[in-house]
């Protein structure tokens, strides 16, 4: 693309994501949908039974039996099984641990060749549905799960950072209940407008590198993507406080803006929806084991495809 394309890009981008976040605010009919277009996160207590969780639960305890116990380390996990009548074989899983551990274990529906048990069941109640369907308008299939496990490490698996420049929907399901010592997420409630100067320079920096490592950007802090050399949406810790000690739920300093911030604990069944483009952060884990799935709907191409096309670019 050359640079008059590439404006042309960006400018019909924001102007869909302009159109969207009207449609969005014009169709929002829930506490839910009002509370994520406000705030960029919302959080709907108990919305899944036990019952209704017991296939994943299942699946996540039996992935560790299978590793040999609970990981211990940061990863990717890859697991060799194939559905059978009534049930699923497995043949073996195994943890790629990562260096240095940062202690985030993932194991992704689309990297498996069968069908998370529980996953569609979990994804398809009326209230993931709902809201990925006002979301997306469209039918509210969610297509993607991480289940993930966060371990206690030294370093911290995400600083303080935005997905994208772009709405983009994800939901947290607890699997487990997540206290202050769980690792719970940190968002900083209303960054998803940006309407700060600051907020716009981070949206700058990752239109302008995407999600390559930018050199030019000092990278400090206890934080894997700060070590490792991750994109420019993380903020250095200069910028933000990226691993601390403990768990509070004082206002962030982000940049110099202060926000309030929502600290994700709960309990087993909560949902945690949240709009990506804000900041949020990961967090260490003090000593319990969080066990959760985000789910997400990446394939959400429609109004990025309309961009597309009226900028010239294939699609
Ligand atoms: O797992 C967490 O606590 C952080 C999640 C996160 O940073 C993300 O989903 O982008």
């Amino acid at each position: 693309m050359n640079t008059s394309s590439h404006s042309a890009f960006r400018s019909d981008v924001e102007a869909a994501d302009a159109a969207r976040r009207s449609r969005l605010s014009q169709t929002a009919t829930t506490d839910i949908q009002r509370d994520l277009l406000r705030d960029g996160i919302a959080v709907a207590r108990g919305a899944l039974r036990p019952g209704q969780l017991e296939l994943l639960r299942q699946f996540q305890a039996i992935t560790e039996q299978v590793l040999g116990g609970t990981p211990d380390c940061g990863g990717y996990i890859d697991m060799h099984a194939r559905p059978v009548p009534g049930g699923l074989q497995i043949a073996g899983a195994r943890l790629n641990r990562v260096t240095p551990n940062h202690g985030q274990v993932r194991l992704q529906t689309k990297g498996l060749s069968f069908p998370m048990p529980g996953f569609a069941d979990a994804a398809s109640i009326p209230l993931l549905r709902d809201t990925f369907g006002w979301w997306h308008g469209d039918s509210g299939e969610i297509t993607r799960g991480t289940m993930e496990w966060i371990v206690p490490s030294d370093l911290n698996h995400n600083g303080w950072h935005k997905d994208t420049v772009r709405p983009q929907l994800k939901a947290f399901i607890l699997l487990g209940d997540v206290g202050p010592d769980a690792a719970p997420m940190y968002y900083a409630r209303g960054s998803h407008l940006c309407r700060t100067d600051f907020e716009a320079e981070v949206a700058r920096r990752l239109t302008a590198h995407g999600t390559s490592p930018d050199p030019s950007i000092p990278r400090r802090g206890l934080h894997y993507p700060a070590i490792v050399g991750g994109n420019p949406g993380y903020l250095s810790d200069d910028e933000a406080k990226n691993d601390p000690t403990h768990i509070d739920w004082e206002p962030v300093v982000l940049g110099g803006t202060v926000y309030e911030k929502t600290v994700c604990t709960g309990s087993v069944g909560d949902v945690i929806f949240f709009d990506s483009c804000g900041f949020h952060s990961g967090n260490r884990s003090q000593g319990r084991v969080r066990r959760t799935i985000a789910l997400s709907s990446p394939s959400n191409g429609s109004e990025l495809g309309v961009a597309l096309s009226a900028a010239g670019c294939a699609v």
